[in-house]
């Protein structure tokens, strides 16, 4: 329990419905001979070994005298179970199944169909049958059609070559160790399987922040390497990308210089597409963060992103290859004097003027919010506002602002309210979800993206519960209209079995978890507040004076960021009304933004009737107290989980209860001392 994550099969201890599991999959019969049927019949052989203890018999389609399950594709020649799925069969699209069981009838014994428009469509259906029998489901009537909801549904790793990983929190790299590759794959085999499971379909395996050595990987240096990496996954459905190095002409190449515009540079990774595609003729493309962070971009000469991006899409587009340019542009050498400058303004000022112009097979990334994977933030105003471009939603499971997978802090509800949440540029309806996936505005490509949070670590993730995260991310990148209530009951009965008092105190130490963190943590919205470079713990002036552009302005008579039209940065102008003047307006704005919008006194009342100085002392004392009771609760269900697992978690979750602790007395010590105002309840601050 554990290493297997959601992919934990044991024997199912219902005998009456183990012996249905058992004599209903009692045979396995593929269409055809891919690579990927042959992965979907190996999977579900084992999980069937696993969980019912017999082996299913592999059969020919023609064997229609034992139950069976038949893996195949729609239209292949040899299905004959294409007939009994006909009408469905249109609604699905490419990666789409479909999922139905057969009462048997003459000469025929009962069949369980899963059929995908493509064999990666019959893999994912597969593992969907997989997991209903993990989660003790009757097989006996399904009617199951399935169709993912996003084109692209990728997973961005940050490792870098060394073995490090740039914001992990669970180990070093399962790919790469002194400055190589590992040379036993098992361990990407099975992240690979974990991925598809969920539906995944492709992956970058470098961090954007390309350093030296990785700027190697698109050399003939790590050909074969890479190759055999491709394979894997290529087995699961996946397809690799690499982040590049955008100066790499230079760095690698030995030209003068990366102008995107010049016939040499443009020759040049014409050249490295070709022969990337030589050994890996389904790579995915390239992930590039240029003009970022001190990252080498198009700017060096004089060119924009349209230019840089487009060039590398040219050199792609021949071999069908994307290009996904990340949005994460802004001024990082700021001076925090300089209230005009506003670093949430940034993504949309860099990319709106581009819009339209970036060629079909580009793809814009955008990560969730203005900022930078904060505890709270309002959604990018990217989102709404391009209309001619492919957009991919960036999210980051890895918990860089969110506990650092040493508290707990489940992200499927706020992934949940920002796929919801209404950009309002389109009439009704039109929604970050049905943006990103392409909906809105008719767009060729679209999907989501998002950070992992795994490492060669034993559970994967650091802390066990992070798990539920990165399962969370890929279930909702198949489908964003999923609820989390949903999503979290399934991670639990496929990774903890499905005991239900198991079930009930994990729902609820992973529902509540979001918000304790937030109210521990930086108040309303504002953000930060954290130590610099590493961003673990508390720290409330720690990026307050430096050059990154994250500030809070907290002074002796209010806190805030003045983002108004009027008298602030005017970045609220950036969204659609009416959300525009629901956040520029002090009235308007909810609580939990008020200090991502608006500079307030302390004593300003919220919509709760709180002063903001009260609500800063009362949802920190009551965040720690929550954090307290998550342990109390964890402790109930000793002795009904593996004890490992089970300890693993206590101790993770007595760290964050401490930790809280600190939290609540810094930020409440900063703010009491700053103010000069007492707590209404008079509780301890130093
Ligand atoms: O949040 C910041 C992180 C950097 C990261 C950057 C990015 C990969 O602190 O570590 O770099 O975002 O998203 O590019």
């Amino acid at each position: 329990m554990g290493n297997e994550a959601w992919l934990y099969y044991n024997t199912v201890e219902d005998e009456t419905l183990r012996k249905e599991y058992q004599v209903r999959c009692s045979a396995i019969a593929v269409t055809g001979r891919t690579e990927l049927l042959s992965t979907a019949e190996r999977e579900l052989t084992e999980a069937l070994q696993a969980m019912t203890g017999h082996t299913p018999e592999v059969v020919h389609l023609r064997d229609r005298q034992i139950p069976s399950v038949i893996i195949g594709v729609l239209g292949s020649e040899d299905t004959g179970a294409d007939l009994e799925v006909g009408a469905e069969a249109a609604r699905i699209g490419d990666e789409g199944y479909i999922i139905r069981s057969m009462a048997g009838r003459e000469g025929m014994a009962d069949r369980i169909v899963v059929i995908g428009k493509s064999d990666r469509g019959a893999l994912y259906g597969t593992f969907h049958l997989i997991r209903l029998m993990q989660m003790r489901e009757p097989i006996h009537d399904l009617h199951i059609v399935e169709t993912p909801a996003n084109g692209l549904r990728m997973i961005n790793q940050w490792d870098n070559m060394d073995g490090s990983i740039e914001r992990g929190y669970a180990g070093k790299s399962i790919f790469y160790k002194n400055n190589g590759f590992v040379e036993d794959l098992t361990r990407i085999r099975e992240y690979a399987r974990l991925l598809s499971s969920v539906g995944i379909n492709a992956i970058s395996i470098n961090n954007v922040n390309v350093h030296e050595e990785e700027t190697k990987l698109i050399t003939a240096v790590y050909e074969n390497k890479l190759t055999k990496v491709a394979d894997v996954f290529r087995a699961y459905g996946i397809q690799l990308f690499l982040s590049i190095n955008f100066a790499s002409p230079i760095t690698v190449g030995g030209l003068p210089t990366a102008d995107p515009l010049d016939p040499s540079v443009r020759h040049w990774w014409h050249e490295r597409a070709s022969s990337l595609y030589q050994a890996i003729p389904d790579f995915g493309g390239f992930l590039v963060k240029a003009d970022s962070e001190f990252r080498p971009g198009p700017f060096t000469y004089g060119r924009d992103h349209a230019d840089g991006a487009n060039m590398l899409a040219e050199a792609l587009a021949p071999h069908g290859g994307l290009v996904i340019w990340r949005c994460f542009v802004y001024n990082c050498l700021q001076d925090w004097r300089d209230r005009s400058t506003d670093r949430a303004r940034a993504a949309y000022d860099h990319f709106m003027p581009l819009d339209g112009r970036f060629a079909d097979n580009v793809i814009l990334q955008i990560k969730n919010g203005p900022m930078d994977f904060q505890v709270r933030e309002p959604v990018s105003p990217l989102f709404g506002g391009l209309r001619d471009t492919n957009q991919v939603l960036e999210l980051q499971i890895t918990q860089e602002y969110t506990g650092q997978q040493r508290h707990v802090c489940y992200l499927v509800p706020q992934w949940k309210e920002i796929l919801d949440s209404e950009t309002y540029a389109a009439g009704g309806g039109a929604t970050v979800a049905r943006i990103a996936k392409g909906a809105t505005f008719n767009r060729p490509y679209g999907g989501m993206a998002a950070v992992s949070n795994i490492g060669d670590d034993a559970c994967w993730t650091g802390h066990p519960l992070a798990q539920a995260n990165l399962y969370g991310y890929g279930r909702l990148a198949w489908s964003p209209s999923l609820s989390a209530e949903r999503i979290t009951s399934e991670w639990i009965r496929l990774s903890l079995g499905s005991d239900p008092a198991v079930e009930e105190v994990v729902t609820s130490i992973l529902m509540k978890s979001w918000g304790i963190y937030e109210n521990y943590t930086a108040p309303l919205g504002v953000g930060w507040m954290v130590n610099p470079n590493h961003h673990y713990g508390p720290n409330v002036d720690g990026y307050e004076y430096s050059k990154w552009g994250t500030y809070h302005f907290a002074d002796c008579r209010g806190i805030g960021v003045d983002r108004t039209i009027e008298t602030g940065t005017g970045y609220t102008a950036q969204y659609h009304s009416p959300r525009r003047e629901m956040y520029n307006s002090l009235e308007s704005c909810p609580d939990e933004l008020l200090l991502f919008f608006h500079h307030v006194p302390y004593t300003h009342v919220l919509h709760s009737g709180k002063t903001v100085i009260q609500h800063i002392y009362d949802s920190h004392f009551e965040g720690a107290e929550a954090a307290a009771a998550l342990l109390e609760d964890w402790r109930s269900i000793k002795g009904k989980i593996n004890e490992d697992y089970f300890e693993l978690v206590a101790s993770r979750l007595l760290e964050q209860r401490e930790h809280a602790k600190e939290w609540r007395d810094i930020i409440n010590t900063y703010f009491y001392r700053k103010s000069g105002i007492a707590d209404l309840q008079n509780r301890l601050i130093y």
